[in-house]
């Protein structure tokens, strides 16, 4: 779709997993494509971190990571752009639902969008709950209000760490 110029942009933020194949290798590599796609411009990227899985427990560990971008693009828009992305990047996943995946781009936070539809819900589902989300997420927007569920600063506080532990600078 064709954007007018006048197009204010949108920050919004990205969560990074993955626990198959390198995650950490791939996570810092998915980076430069996410930043090239037309449209997006990057703003931070929070540091790696290793957590334990959400979900069922016989599987890796998990490599997690937020980005903030400001983005002229619609969210159904970004939302394929990202998926595109998974796929050229390998996108596996194994068995049910909540198994292992070598890489998952979610849109977390559009702008102050609420929305809840069958292909993208902001806030993403669950937010609230994950600390490889909320953690990373304060690292580069500390003073961030949830549209809908308050200060970060407040949710972090409200969501036990689990063992999440920064693993790296990028
Ligand atoms: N668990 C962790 N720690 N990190 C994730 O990115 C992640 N992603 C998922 C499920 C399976 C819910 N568990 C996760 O999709």
């Amino acid at each position: 779709m064709l954007q007018s110029p006048d197009v204010q942009p949108v920050r919004v933020y990205i969560g990074l997993g993955g626990n198959l194949e390198q995650p950490a290798e791939r996570i810092r590599s998915a980076r430069p494509v996410v930043t090239a796609i037309p449209g997006i411009h990057e703003v931070a990227f929070s540091s790696l971190y290793r957590s334990a899985p959400m979900g069922p427990s016989d599987q890796p560990d998990y490599v997690n990571a937020v980005m903030a971008v400001d983005t002229i693009l619609a969210p159904l828009t970004l939302l394929d752009e990202l998926q595109a992305v998974e796929n050229a990047f390998g996108r596996v996943r194994l068995g049910d639902h909540w198994g292992p995946r070598t890489l998952d781009l979610d849109i977390l936070l559009y702008g102050d969008l609420q929305q809840i539809s069958e292909r993208l819900t902001v806030p993403h589902v669950g937010l609230s709950l994950r600390e490889f989300v909320l953690y990373p997420l304060q690292e580069i927007a500390p003073e961030l209000d949830v549209p809908g569920l308050g200060a970060l600063g407040a949710l972090v506080q409200a969501c036990p760490r689990r063992g999440l532990s920064v693993i790296a600078d990028v």
